[in-house]
């Protein structure tokens, strides 16, 4: 019965594991994660198969014990049984030192990876969204974004992470394992995609009402791709030659939107929300709260509260023509 169970289990994992990022590994960090993880399974397998096993076997040769003819011990059934205890404690010490070796030799290994020409990202995580900026030693080539990763596939990604309210976590369980994001504590990890495709990421640390809605994506291409993608969002906003979004644009410069956000390229310089100077060029809106459309869009602007109450962005009230304006304004933002 319990080799049953550990087939139906091991059924069940293998199943879903073409689900699971975690067990899907995209690069190699994740895939020694990965393999760790298979490891301490397999090794909580066994010993639940031994002691459902031992419990079987106990419970099929039970007798019913005579009562003692004396107090006195019997010291073959007690040395018999003292070696008993001795084997399991001996065993479950040696279990746990297997895993505290794997697990050290697992963290020696995801510190090493890095190699010299690392792509540098910092990534502040916000309540409750996260704000990426692209490092560069010229500080006019860097690049910002929020919610959305690019990366080229094959080349290790450097991650400085920071928070500066609460305290975060910055987990993209298909590229690699959780960091804390912690106010006035920096700290990094590097992870790397040797295929391309789109990887969910999330917050792992509960930071306030929303976090369930505090998701990223990780999106990795072939490098000639990302390189196409990264030469895109360096270029500022151009102001709309169009009479109609530049009214949207007049509406967003002389509004509180300016304060909160950046455009690269205009007077909208804010810093309290994500950078929009690409923001058409995004899949999500409100950190993987909402599809980026013009539907979703317009009723962010309109209501946050009604997507993602408590949210640090205020409702507008515009008529339906200034609101078209500005969709139309922020939808040439690509
Ligand atoms: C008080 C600051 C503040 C003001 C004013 C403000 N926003 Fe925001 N905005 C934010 C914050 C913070 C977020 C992120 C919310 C979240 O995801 O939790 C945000 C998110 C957004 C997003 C989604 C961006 C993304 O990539 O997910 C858009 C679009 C947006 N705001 C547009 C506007 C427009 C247009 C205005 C003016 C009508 C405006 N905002 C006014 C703070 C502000
Ligand atoms: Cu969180």
């Amino acid at each position: 019965m319990s080799r049953a169970a550990i087939v139906v289990a091991a059924v069940a994992c293998a199943a879903c594991s073409g689900r699971m990022p975690v067990l899907d590994p995209g690069g190699p960090q994740a895939a020694r994660i990965a393999t760790y993880w298979w490891i301490v399974f397999w090794l909580s397998a066994l010993i639940l198969a031994a002691v459902v096993a031992f419990l079987l076997h106990t419970l099929a040769h039970r007798r019913v014990a005579a009562a003692p003819a004396s107090l006195v011990e019997d010291t073959r059934v007690e040395r018999r049984l003292a070696l008993g205890v001795a084997a399991a404690v001996g065993l479950t010490a040696l279990t746990l030192v297997v895993l505290l070796v794997t697990s050290v030799a697992t963290g020696r290994a995801l510190r090493s990876f890095g190699g010299t020409d690392p792509l540098t990202l910092e990534v502040t995580g916000y309540q409750w969204w996260w704000d990426v900026e692209y490092w560069d030693p010229v500080p006019s080539q860097r690049v910002r974004t929020a919610n959305e990763i690019h990366i080229p596939v094959g080349r290790p990604v450097l991650v400085k992470t920071r928070s500066l309210d609460v305290i975060h976590s910055f987990w993209v369980p298909g590229l690699h394992g959780k960091k804390d994001n912690i106010p006035g504590h920096g700290s990094s990890l590097v992870l790397q995609a040797d295929r391309a495709g789109t990887f969910i990421g999330r917050c792992a640390e509960f930071c306030g009402v929303q976090h369930a809605h505090m998701q990223l994506l990780v999106i990795a291409d072939q490098p000639e791709v990302f390189d196409a993608w990264l030469q895109a969002q360096r270029r500022s906003a151009v102001v709309p030659t169009d009479a109609f979004a530049r009214h949207g644009f007049d509406l967003f410069m002389t509004g509180p939107c300016a304060l909160c956000h950046t455009v690269l390229g205009t007077p909208a310089g804010g810093r309290r929300g994500p950078d929009l100077t690409h923001l058409a060029s995004r899949r999500t809106l409100a950190a993987g709260t909402l599809p980026n459309t013009v539907g979703h869009l317009a009723g962010w602007i309109i209501d946050p509260q009604a997507q993602k109450p408590g949210a640090q962005m205020p409702g507008n009230a515009f008529g339906a023509d200034d609101l078209s304006a500005l969709l139309a304004f922020l939808g040439g933002l690509s």
